[in-house]
């Protein structure tokens, strides 16, 4: 291994963007806070020309557990066209990383605008509003601002709902969400299987997308903020068999790194889950697993095709905001693990798609690091709404302007693991983990470097790494939003 050679190169790289690089902090100072009226018009590029257009509507596509394995993102092997076409006429944002891997808190995070040390909400146990109980969400500020704010399916995490966010009730499918426990007098009874050879509507997403077009035509004449929660390709893996059908499991590749890191400290073990080790236990049926997958990531794609389709229909698509975000990836076989709710990239790195009527880079991809509570800020400013002071992120619309100019040098995420929080910081050739225990003392830290081995060796127990270490730990704790417990 060139290790020396790699430490140095490493070193010029940091101290050289050192006076450069934009960090989080000093986001906040320059641009992070309220601005209203003429100041906000002045950042915004020429082609959004946000205060003389009427005001565009905003269609908010959250994806349960979508990977960025996705054709736009250069997985040639998945069946994506509708995502794809959302991708070729917006922007692709090729390092957008959630806040924490886990639905609700990544949910919440975005949704409020404030980073998961604030929200409080960590796992799926929490309603963000216990910590937070006056916050105005993402869809409340819309409302607010004389938006028609509406939200189908899971957009908050299952009982964690908000009615503050939205003009009308929620439309609920829980009934039918999962294992297809249909309710009574729903068309399909029992349970479908992989070889079922039914219509669309008869799975939790087809019904959505019923329901988003129906919703559509109903909302068109008014300004609105449309919320869509796409249940796949979250387990389970129930969809049409035309959509299994897409794969040929014999040519589904598994992961070529099937194994936690070497040095994994006992801090960062992932919580495991049981039933799904088992169901992951031999090739085969690792192979099952990811074609599920694959599946219904296809099938999560053509129902959102129908709901972008009518937008076309409707002739809204030239006055609306689309944005597509995945709420957390998964883990298919990386690290052996079949899961969420680490700090590695299979799980905090997630697609993100923007599109914006007029905007002229079309097609291109983006790769600067964006977190996801950067949402918030985005397209309120997208919309010309003034942001709310308490917002945490940073809006990237700058970078819809020009994708390749000077940004943030790190995106964070982070998981309530078994011996204390694990801040993690992925910057452009490392991804540098600290977990903090409850007496609020550093119990393990972790250190991978995406040109050399990534995330098969852990670096932080390597002498020759200790200087990247320190650089990199004074990096999370100058730029972490909001400050470390210490
Ligand atoms: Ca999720």
């Amino acid at each position: 291994m060139t290790v020396r050679h790699k430490v140095n190169d490493e070193k010029i790289i940091i101290s050289s963007a050192g006076h450069s690089r934009i960090g989080r902090r000093e986001f906040f100072k320059n641009a992070g806070k309220s601005i209203a009226g003429a100041a906000l018009a002045k950042m915004l590029p020429e082609w959004l020309n946000a205060e003389e257009m009427p005001k565009k509507n905003v269609l908010f596509i959250i994806v349960d557990d979508l990977r960025p394995e996705l054709n736009c993102y250069g997985s040639k092997h998945i069946v994506s066209p509708n995502i794809d076409n959302l991708a070729a006429t917006g922007m692709l944002f090729n390092r957008a990383y959630c806040q924490v891997a886990i639905c609700s808190a990544s949910r919440s995070s975005v949704l409020t605008g404030v980073y998961p040390d604030k929200t409080k909400v960590y796992w799926n146990d929490k309603h963000f509003r216990d910590a937070l109980p006056d916050v105005t969400t993402l869809p409340q500020h819309f409302r607010n601002n004389g938006y028609h704010s509406i939200s189908i399916s899971k957009v908050y995490h299952d009982g964690f709902e908000d009615p503050k966010s939205w003009s009308e009730p929620l439309m609920e499918l829980k009934g039918i969400r999962n294992e297809g426990k249909f309710p009574a007098g729903f068309p399909f009874s029992g349970q479908p299987t992989r070889d079922a050879d039914v219509p669309d509507n008869i799975h939790c997403d087809g019904v959505t997308a019923d329901r988003s077009i129906e919703v559509l035509r109903r909302i068109k004449n008014k300004p609105f903020f449309f919320a869509v929660g796409i249940i796949r390709p979250h387990l389970s893996y129930l969809c049409p068999k035309k959509y299994w059908d897409l794969y040929d499991p014999n040519e589904i590749k598994l992961s070529e790194h099937p194994f936690l890191p070497k040095g994994l400290p006992g801090a960062a073990m992932p919580y495991m889950n049981e039933s799904l080790k088992k169901r992951t236990s031999s090739d085969d049926l690792r192979r099952e697993f990811k074609h599920g997958y694959y599946a219904c990531t296809s099938f999560a794609d053509a129902q959102i095709g129908r709901i972008l389709d009518e937008l076309e229909n409707l002739k809204l698509a030239d006055n609306t905001i689309i944005v597509l975000w995945g709420d957390n990836g998964f883990h298919l076989g990386e690290q052996g693990l079949w899961m969420k709710a680490t700090n590695f990239e299979a799980t905090t790195r997630v697609p993100l798609i923007v599109r914006v009527p007029g905007m002229k880079n079309k097609g291109v991809k983006c790769n600067r690091f964006v977190d996801s509570v950067d949402i918030y800020p985005t397209v309120c400013e997208l919309a010309g709404l003034t942001l709310p002071e308490h917002l945490e992120g940073k809006s990237f619309v700058p970078l819809l302007e020009d994708a390749g100019i000077v940004w943030q040098q790190c995106s964070f995420s982070q998981i309530n693991g078994k011996k204390g929080m694990g801040y993690s910081m992925r910057t452009e050739n490392y991804r540098y983990t600290e977990w903090v225990g409850t007496d609020e003392k550093t119990v393990g830290a972790e250190l991978y470097d995406y040109r050399n081995a990534g995330e098969d060796i852990n670096l932080a127990i390597d002498k020759n790494f200790k200087s990247i270490v320190e650089e990199h730990a004074k990096m999370l704790r100058d730029n972490w939003r909001p400050k470390w417990p210490y």
